[in-house]
């Protein structure tokens, strides 16, 4: 049977344990410009098998909240290349998320200060962070409008571009799909977002063609072997659900079998909320079965309120990978703390989002 610590490859990616740093949303980077300090924040938390960004816009249409970084400038991208570098030279491995927030925006961080873009003109009942003066305040989201069809292959465009210069250009060792959260890819596949009556409405089929067209765009510019996805099949997040989630997250990893992907990410019950939700069961374990049947060779990644015990027995239950997110904000070493059973430190909530290098580089691994 495997332990959190024995070694694992994930697509092209040979992964030094079974440990990954789940992405974590700082907004640190004013003008989407990843912070210099981001370079050491990456580095100091090496020890994972994977580290994943925090989620990172491909484009200015895609981003929803103040600070956010992208992927989509040099500027960023140079920066980004600061932090791969960093993280390579302390012998870890690290993939970027790639993100487009569809409704789950603002028109003051919007092109033109325009509407957010949706399958649907619903607005969410959610709120996003806007930064003033450097104090982050959180306000509701502002109405969408719905995408034309003749809008979506340029979207499928700039995910594939934006992977293209994640690998090539940043030197990341892959890409990761944020098909989760309530955002563009999860409101076209849910019911709750997207009421088209197009081929991207509707049927299972056609709520999961976006998703499906950005994986295989992604993965013709980079290989199945450095693209993973994040679902979440059940989460609340965002105000996006789904009628019947458990014949159409079947279908899509069915779908993805076919792509040879690195990892497929499940988010488990509410994100950074309960794991079990009473009135929307879930079937995890026939979720992979039916990813398996279907040929999917990717590593199975669990996430969600992951502690030592759980991780623990995930793996022992057959997960390859198991990703914690908020425990990697107070502890680095988290691998370390790991392997001997020593206690996780508690970060400090105020400084989650925003600021600079306090709450994000001044944690320390513990004393030796
Ligand atoms: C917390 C705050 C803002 C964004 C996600 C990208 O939930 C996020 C996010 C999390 O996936």
């Amino acid at each position: 049977m495997h332990t959190l610590f024995d070694p694992v490859h994930a697509g092209d990616l040979q992964l030094a344990n079974r440990i990954v740093m789940a992405p974590l949303t700082r907004n640190r980077s004013p003008n989407a410009i990843p912070p210099t300090i981001a370079a050491t924040y990456y580095a100091q938390r090496a020890s994972a098998g994977l580290l994943i960004t925090e989620a990172t816009a491909i484009s200015h249409q895609a981003q929803g909240y103040s600070d956010v970084p992208g992927l989509y400038g040099t500027e960023q991208l140079d920066s980004w290349k600061n932090v791969t570098h960093a993280v390579h030279a302390a012998g870890g491995k690290i993939v970027v998320q790639l993100w487009h927030v569809g409704r789950v925006s603002h028109t003051d961080l919007q092109p033109d200060n325009g509407a957010p873009v949706a399958p649907s003109a619903i607005t969410a009942k959610t709120k996003t962070v806007l930064i003033k003066d450097g104090v982050p305040a959180f306000v509701d989201t502002s109405a969408p409008r719905a995408l034309r069809a003749d809008e979506l292959p340029g979207i499928v465009h700039t995910y594939q571009v934006a992977a293209r210069n994640a690998v090539e250009t940043a030197g990341f060792d892959g890409v990761e799909i944020h098909g989760a959260n309530g955002y563009l890819l999860d409101q076209f596949l849910k019911t709750g977002a997207n009421q088209r009556t197009d081929d991207y409405g509707g049927s299972i089929e056609n709520r999961a063609r976006l998703l499906l067209e950005v994986t295989r765009a992604v993965t013709s510019a980079v290989g199945g072997g450095k693209t993973g996805i994040r679902l979440s099949p059940v989460t609340p997040a965002n105000d996006v659900v789904d009628a019947d989630p458990q014949p159409l997250f079947d279908y899509v990893v069915r779908e993805l079998a076919t792509l040879n992907l690195a990892y497929i990410h499940i988010i488990e019950g509410a994100t950074g909320g309960p794991r079990e939700l009473p009135d929307r069961p879930f079937d995890y374990a026939a979720l992979k079965a039916a990813y398996r049947e279907a040929g999917g060779k990717g590593a199975w990644m669990v996430n969600n309120g992951l502690d030592q015990s759980l991780a623990e027995k995930e793996v022992a239950a057959g997960a390859d990978l198991v990703a914690f997110g908020r425990p990697y904000i107070a502890n680095p070493d988290l691998v370390e703390r790991l392997r001997i059973g020593a206690p996780f430190s508690e970060g400090n909530k105020a400084t989650w989002y925003g600021g600079g290098a306090e709450g994000y580089t001044d944690y320390p691994a513990l004393s030796t």
